[in-house]
């Protein structure tokens, strides 16, 4: 990229599991960007502007792609390190077959588990839904989040019934995964690390609070004892552990925006 070329701008939220997976595989492939954060809500102003919705959008000269998967698919493509996706066709096949069944099966559940615990402990959350948005946000993030988070409760259905039967649900989806992990094999497609831990690891993270997320989350010592339960039980299953590791063997955090 020659110096006239803008780096490519990463729109995301602090919390979101969604934008962490889009972050880890820019990150894990040495593309030089630069992420914007924004306050709930106030992304909408942002994303409107390239023609999205929701979080992450990348911004690059060229096109603008509106969601995690199509930014995985970039960082592959633009990787200056290993290939975030396997060269071999069947098992491409199968890491993007994995990504959309954690992108429909983990991540929703995860997330609205995790807002059914927290949601309600605003003074909790605040500091993870502006952590790195710029100042302005940052000083109408009181009022803008009084909005959001009955938003965000009836966008994501967010009540104890429909919490439960998600937990359920993510329960369902560490089954399969430790299935898959059940020979031992040290990622779930190939023999390298690549999009399918990056995708697991980033959307079981609600469940898992891992210590170098590269967004923003409260730390598991700060959370409610009822929700500290259920985040031990997780990590202390097997592909809870493997999320952990990958966290902690190929996750550099991502510095925090200025
Ligand atoms: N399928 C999308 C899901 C993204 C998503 O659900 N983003 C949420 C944050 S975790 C969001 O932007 N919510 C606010 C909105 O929709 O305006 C992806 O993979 O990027």
């Amino acid at each position: 990229m020659d110096r006239t070329t803008p780096r490519p701008r990463l729109i995301t939220i602090p919390l979101s599991h969604y934008c962490e997976k889009a972050r880890w595989a820019l990150d894990c492939a040495g593309v030089d960007y630069v992420e914007e954060r924004h306050v709930p809500l106030l992304h909408r102003s942002r994303t409107k502007k390239v023609g999205a919705k929701s979080v992450p959008v990348l911004v690059t000269a060229a096109r603008t792609y509106a969601d995690s998967g199509s930014i995985v698919r970039y960082a592959d493509e633009h990787s200056r390190t290993s290939p975030l996706l396997p060269r071999n066709a069947s098992l491409r096949q199968e890491a993007v077959e994995l990504e959309l069944y954690l992108d429909r099966e983990l991540g929703p559940h995860a997330r609205r588990w995790a807002y059914g615990e927290l949601l309600d402990h605003a003074s909790l959350l605040q500091p993870h839904f502006t952590s790195g948005a710029p100042t302005w946000e940052r000083l109408v993030a009181p009022v803008a989040l009084m909005i959001a988070r009955p938003m965000i409760r009836s966008g994501y259905r967010v009540d104890p019934d429909s919490a439960r039967l998600s937990l359920e649900r993510v329960r369902d989806v560490f089954r399969w995964i430790d299935d898959k992990l059940s020979d031992d094999r040290p990622y779930l497609v190939g023999e390298g690390f690549g999009a399918a831990d990056i995708t697991f690891a980033s959307l079981a993270a609600p469940l898992l609070l891992p210590p170098n997320y590269g967004g923003s989350f409260p730390a598991l010592e700060d959370v409610p004892e009822s929700t500290r339960h259920v985040v031990h039980e997780f990590r202390a299953t097997r592909p809870g552990r493997f999320a952990l590791a990958m966290y902690q063997s190929h996750r550099r955090r991502a510095p925090t925006p200025a």
